[in-house]
């Protein structure tokens, strides 16, 4: 039988393991990608392991998230990154360079290999034809190392595109449509292929927004074929060579297909607060709009950026509107600047930011109170923007360069009548490079001395799972909770090095008093424990929603289900992730009650996969059970990866 594209990128990487759907394989890892945000940690952790010089192809160390630099602490982490990349041969990409997803796809992202990405929006890369993957920050570190990443076979879901794409609407409109059918939830272990007639209408940009957003959905990854088009964007990058062809055969068989007719699209969006809650520009057209932020990975290139231009090109900024641009890279600004396009987006009242990710993280460009913000990026949960009762509706770039002139949600087609006629951005055939924002690192690295400043700490380590866990429920949360509920980004991101500091903002957008009630739990000698509805975990890789909970002496989570990089970030700092058996027994569990699990070492030491919780408080009992690999278990039981690999 034929194979699919993800199958024959996957079986030539298994290193451990049989493909079979739903068992765990370890695969080799040709390149990886860390940004600052994540990377001091990844680093620290790489470090731990002892090893001269990272194993893989290539891995490229990004400085793009804490690019704001109020107080020492985001230089110092810079610095930190600099010196580390030429120790240990990593190529740096300086701040101003740009987001590490799309830099990444312009300079190095090469079809038919796989990459692992210290960020859950790597699967940027499956725009190009590689499976690309989000993970925390110490399983990027040991595939640094040269060890493998460790996954579940995944099931391949097929998106089968047909017809074209009317004027006006986008690529970002296309998987808004898969997160419409798809939702954010319930699609752990799958990964979505593109295929169809469909695909020679999209450009590489197009597909990377398709499969940079695909993280919203919780598959493991997106993956596009690479065909002439993926060839002729290589080729506009210089990179021609890097170029395969690369195609699902006739036969292959998927375990399920959807179809999509490009043709049928209109504008969407994703209003508040859940990238999941999709609706059509035209059934919210009309309210008036407070901020308009275009730029982020999902929404950044060039062609983006030529479209808004050309959209805005002689027309004025309504006076209503806060107007923030941040072109995806270095690359994409000198181009458009080049290109007559910054010219445009200048004159009609832009406000430039940095080639960062700015805005998305809500690290600056925060919106005023009760704002409605329009924003091309790929997240919108509460709180995320900086501002907690702002409404952020996410869109593409013609929604939100439509908004900017009325003021209000603007469906782009209507900006013909106004005058304005549709024009189809093509990327130049040989963009203007210079990668004099990367530092390669030196061939003789033993002189470098790497650069600590004191906002720096060693990661904290953990104890061995106890015999039995005796904890309190210190929080009980309702169904997708995501990253950025339990830690929050943003201002706070820059505590990222330090972790006691960091874990004073625990779950501080759904409940400040957490930490507080933790601390006093862990100092009384017993262990807290997170109960979680559905979804629990969706969002981001940054492995700090699992480190700062283990630091706080979480031992469980118990949740109705989990999502695939923070389960593996719970395992890998030694966080037993729990299902409940009985989804009703949620609603038994009051935060404050006291749990025990008796003999959770022998048991996981076992062969069964379920507990038993006794409510001591409700004095009842209930079943719990876990998913987790052999391999997983000796970590948890170890007490984290760091234990386990020592
Ligand atoms: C995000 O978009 O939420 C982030 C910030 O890029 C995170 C990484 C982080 O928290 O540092 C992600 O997507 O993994
Ligand atoms: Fe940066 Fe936003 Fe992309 Fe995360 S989603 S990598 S914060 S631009």
């Amino acid at each position: 039988m034929g194979k699919t594209i993800t199958e024959k990128i996957l079986t030539t990487h298994i290193i451990e393991g049989k493909p079979e759907k739903g068992k765990e394989v370890g695969i080799k890892i040709d390149q990886t990608l860390t940004q600052d945000a994540t990377g001091t940690m990844a680093y620290l952790q790489f470090e731990a392991m002892n090893v001269p010089k990272v194993k893989t192809e290539l891995s490229v160390s990004y400085v793009d998230h804490n690019t704001v630099q109020i107080g020492f602490e985001n230089a110092d982490d810079h610095k930190y990154l600099q010196s580390i990349a030429a120790k240990y041969g990593i190529v740096f990409s300086r701040a101003g360079n740009g987001i590490c997803h799309q830099v990444h796809l312009e300079r190095f992202g090469k079809p038919g290999k796989t990459l692992l990405g210290s960020d859950s929006h790597t699967p940027t890369g499956g725009g190009i034809g590689m499976i690309a993957m989000g993970a925390g920050g110490l399983d990027v570190a040991v595939a640094m190392a040269g060890g493998p990443f460790y996954l579940t076979y995944p099931k391949v879901i097929k998106i089968n595109l047909t017809g074209k794409l009317q004027p006006w609407v986008a690529a970002k409109d296309v998987i808004l449509k898969v997160l419409e059918i798809f939702s954010t939830k319930g699609n752990v272990s799958c990964i979505f292929e593109y295929g169809g007639d469909g695909v020679k209408t999209l450009s590489v940009p197009d597909r990377a927004t398709i499969t940079n957003m695909g993280a919203e959905c919780g598959v493991t990854t997106s993956v596009f074929p690479s065909d002439e088009i993926t060839k002729q964007f290589l080729k506009a990058q210089g990179r021609e060579k890097d170029w395969v062809e690369l195609k699902a055969d006739d036969d292959a068989s998927y375990d399920r297909v959807v179809d999509i007719n490009l043709s049928d699209l209109e504008p969407l969006a994703a209003t508040p607060h859940s990238p999941g809650n999709v609706k059509k520009i035209r059934d919210i057209e009309g309210l008036d709009v407070d901020q308009v932020c275009i730029g982020s990975c999902t929404n950044s290139s060039y062609t983006d950026m030529m479209t808004v231009a050309h959209i805005l090109k002689d027309k004025k900024v309504h006076p209503n509107v806060s107007f923030v641009v941040a072109p995806g890279s270095k690359q994409v600004l000198e181009n458009i600047t080049g290109d007559g396009g910054l010219a445009n987006l200048f004159s009609a009242g832009a406000r430039l930011a940095e080639s960062a990710c700015g805005f998305c993280i809500g690290n600056s460009q925060s919106p005023k109170t009760g704002a409605i913000s329009l924003r091309t990026s790929n997240r919108n949960f509460l709180g995320r923007s900086g501002t907690k009762d702002a409404q952020v509706y996410l869109v593409s770039p013609e929604t939100a360069a439509a908004s900017v002139i009325t003021g209000k949600i603007t469906d782009p087609r209507d900006l013909e009548k106004i005058g304005i006629k549709y024009q189809k951005m093509t990327m130049p055939k040989k963009f203007y490079i210079d990668d004099s924002m990367f530092i390669t690192p030196p061939a003789n690295p033993e002189k470098i001395k790497i650069v600590r400043g004191p906002n720096i700490g060693d990661p904290p380590k953990n104890t061995p799972l106890p015999e039995d866990i005796k904890a309190e429920v210190t929080i009980k949360v309702g169904d997708e909770i995501t990253t950025d509920h339990i830690i929050p980004a943003g201002a706070k991101m820059k505590y990222r090095s330090n972790v006691p500091k960091y874990s004073e903002f625990l779950f501080e957008v759904v409940d400040p008093k957490f930490y507080e009630r933790a601390k006093k739990t862990k100092e009384s000698g017993l262990h807290n424990v997170i109960v979680a509805g559905v979804s629990y975990g969706q969002g981001s890789s940054r492995e700090h929603a699992a480190l700062c909970p283990m630091y706080m002496g979480v031992k469980a989570v118990i949740a109705k289900s989990m999502e695939r990089i923070h389960k593996a970030n719970l395992i890998n700092f030694g966080i037993i992730p729990l299902i409940f058996s009985n989804k009703d027994d949620y609603a038994m569990i009051d935060q404050g009650d006291n749990l025990e699990i008796p003999g959770i070492r022998k048991t996981l030491a076992g062969k069964g996969n379920a507990v038993k919780v006794i409510d001591t408080t409700k004095e009842k009992e209930f079943q719990a059970t876990f998913d987790l690999s052999e391999r997983d278990k000796k970590i948890i039981l170890a007490g984290g990866s760091l234990n386990y690999i020592k």
